[in-house]
């Protein structure tokens, strides 16, 4: 039996760069050598307000991502979180037995995303990371690949699980988060110090896997650079620089240390207008995979995949609802 993998993307936003960086092509380099589950998260999308056609919408464009980016049925399972209850009713299950108020107040993406109105976002943004926990434990995942933001709640899955163990006897296996070594966070294209985020209000912080060409090309000429004019890689004191470099070695195909040998004694100017091309190429080979999938395809898969996964969550809920004394 081949080790198993968990992972999802939210249906909020436009998918970026950085979410096919940091996620999406890990999973398409391991899925091969694994048993792979990749989830459309959709009850995580509703922990902000979504409008309700945007996010039927939604649902089905990132399916159409993770199939262009290369998610092969033949290896992997793609489907809706919210078409399997389990998720949620594991989630009830751990926000009684394994989750703490103690580790929900230290999570930093909830501190990002509630802001200064932590009192009046909903509860759901708050208890988000035990919903993830559920997503991951429901399928005896062994690997979350995932970018660098979401290790912490990787964390949190694995500390559910054992304090779970610890009370009912073995139920959960313990999940290990993979991160990339490079393009674990790329960064805001005005703001190397911030993530790139797709529900950023400034659509010229991020490109997203569906911008029109010649505006992504934009955005990436007019993205902020560091003082200094020399095209190194060096996060702490050019940060800019080094995180378009992440980008044109992740989307380009050649190594950091090529690039910068590639580009001495050339400027900013040069180097932008190359990695400007390098962006559009990849994005018209990615998005000419995407316009050719149609909704009732996609329909289709996504029931299939939750026929499929259906199966194995109601195996693992039996056994829970037993060891905790409701069956
Ligand atoms: N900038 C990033 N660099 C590398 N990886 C990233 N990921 C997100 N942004 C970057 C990874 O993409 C996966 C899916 O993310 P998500 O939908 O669960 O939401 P998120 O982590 O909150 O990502 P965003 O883009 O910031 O979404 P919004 O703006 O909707 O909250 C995860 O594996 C994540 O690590």
């Amino acid at each position: 039996m081949k080790p198993s993998i968990f992972s999802g993307v939210q249906p909020s936003g436009n998918l970026t760069i950085g979410n096919y960086i940091g996620a999406i092509s890990q999973w398409v380099e391991m899925q091969k050598d694994y048993n792979c589950l990749f989830s459309v998260v959709d009850y995580h999308a509703i922990t902000v307000k979504q409008n309700s056609d945007e996010l039927r919408k939604k649902i089905l464009e990132v399916t159409k991502i993770y199939l262009a980016a290369g998610i092969d049925l033949n290896n992997s399972i793609i489907f809706q979180q919210s078409m399997v209850a389990a998720h949620t009713e594991l989630a009830w299950i751990f926000n009684c037995y394994g989750a703490r108020i103690a580790d929900l107040n230290k999570m930093t993406q909830f501190k990002d995303k509630a802001g200064k109105n932590q009192e009046s976002v909903s509860i759901g943004l708050y208890d988000y990371p035990v919903l993830m926990a559920a997503d991951i434990l429901l399928y005896d995942t062994d690997i979350v690949p995932v970018g660098e933001d979401q290790q912490q709640h990787v964390e949190l899955a694995r500390d559910i699980a054992r304090r779970f163990n610890n009370e009912f006897g073995n139920t959960f296996k313990i999940p290990q988060s993979v991160i990339r070594k490079e393009g674990a966070r790329i960064m805001s294209l005005l703001d190397p110090t911030k993530k790139m985020s797709k529900s950023d209000e400034n659509s010229n912080s991020y490109i997203a896997l569906l911008d029109d060409i010649e505006a992504a090309k934009k955005k990436i000429m007019r993205a902020v650079t560091d003082s200094g004019s020399e095209i190194i890689y060096d996060p702490k004191e050019r940060p800019a620089i080094s995180n378009l470099l992440t980008i044109y070695a992740q989307l380009g195909g050649r190594q950091i240390p090529r690039l910068v040998k590639d580009y001495t004694g050339k400027g900013y100017g040069e180097f932008k207008k190359d990695l400007a091309e390098v962006v559009a190429k990849f994005l018209t080979g990615f998005q000419k995979r995407y316009y050719a999938l149609s909704d009732k395809e996609v329909n289709k898969i996504l029931e299939a995949g939750a026929k499929k996964v259906e199966k194995m969550a109601a195996e693992k809920m039996e056994k829970v609802r037993k060891v905790i004394g409701v069956r």
